[in-house]
């Protein structure tokens, strides 16, 4: 994944074709593609491959599972064109590590998550996660974009690991707030894949996140 956008594009719509027709509007402003399961399941895993001749494929399946059916899960999305996976850090550092060793590294470990709920269990033990996925070997950890405070202080548990950050445009933050913040790429949905023009949208949200360098 090249840093030149510091965007991620989430790319959760419920068909191949409308998939398809986002990612060749907006390629140029996004460094990434995140997919979730509502694309999987409507597209079929053969979408993994097809978007990873366009861009990178980040599979955003939150793996949390014991250590060996983490690791079969990451072997199937690795073999099919992932460059990188995302997991729960909650299910404890062996089944982090078995997404690691999967997937050589190229794993991003989910601490506090964005929505409100997020509060409730996962703000408690993220500072625990996050030692976890440095510990683990990660590539870095998720961080929400709800709460760049967060972020900042997220950073400083893991040092110079990639922090991506959902939370910008539908969930109320601010690109250039979790950029400030410490976040090396925003993940941009619904403001992108839902607004009129979604090329304009990517452009603008790309513009502010890298002019907070
Ligand atoms: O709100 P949107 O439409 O911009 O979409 C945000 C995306 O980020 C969506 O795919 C959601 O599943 C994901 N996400 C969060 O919104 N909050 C989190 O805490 C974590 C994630 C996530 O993607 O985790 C892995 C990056």
């Amino acid at each position: 994944m090249q840093k030149k956008n510091r965007m991620i594009l989430a790319l959760d719509v419920t068909s191949h074709d409308e998939a398809i027709r986002v990612v060749a509007a907006v390629k140029d402003y996004v460094d990434a593609i995140k997919i979730n399961w509502p694309l999987i399941l409507a597209a079929g895993p053969e979408i993994i491959t097809e978007l990873s001749r366009v861009k990178d494929v980040i599979c955003d399946m939150k793996i949390s599972d014991i250590p060996n059916t983490n690791r079969l899960i990451v072997e199937q999305a690795m073999k099919r064109g992932a460059s990188a996976v995302i997991c729960h850090g909650f299910a404890g550092e062996d089944s982090v590590r078995a997404c690691v060793d999967a997937s050589k590294g190229q794993v991003f470990v989910l601490t506090e998550m964005s929505h409100p709920g997020g509060k409730q269990f996962t703000a408690p033990v993220a500072d625990k996660i996050a030692v976890i996925a440095r510990s683990a070997g990660a590539r870095g950890i998720v961080a929400p974009a709800t709460r760049p405070e967060r972020i900042a202080e997220l950073r400083k548990i893991i040092g110079s690991m990639e922090i991506i950050s959902p939370g910008v445009g539908a969930q109320g933050g601010k690109a250039s707030d979790a950029i400030r913040a410490g976040a090396d790429y925003i993940i941009v949905g619904r403001a992108i894949y839902e607004a009129q023009d979604p090329r304009d949208a990517a452009k603008k949200l790309a513009a502010e996140a890298r002019n907070e360098i």
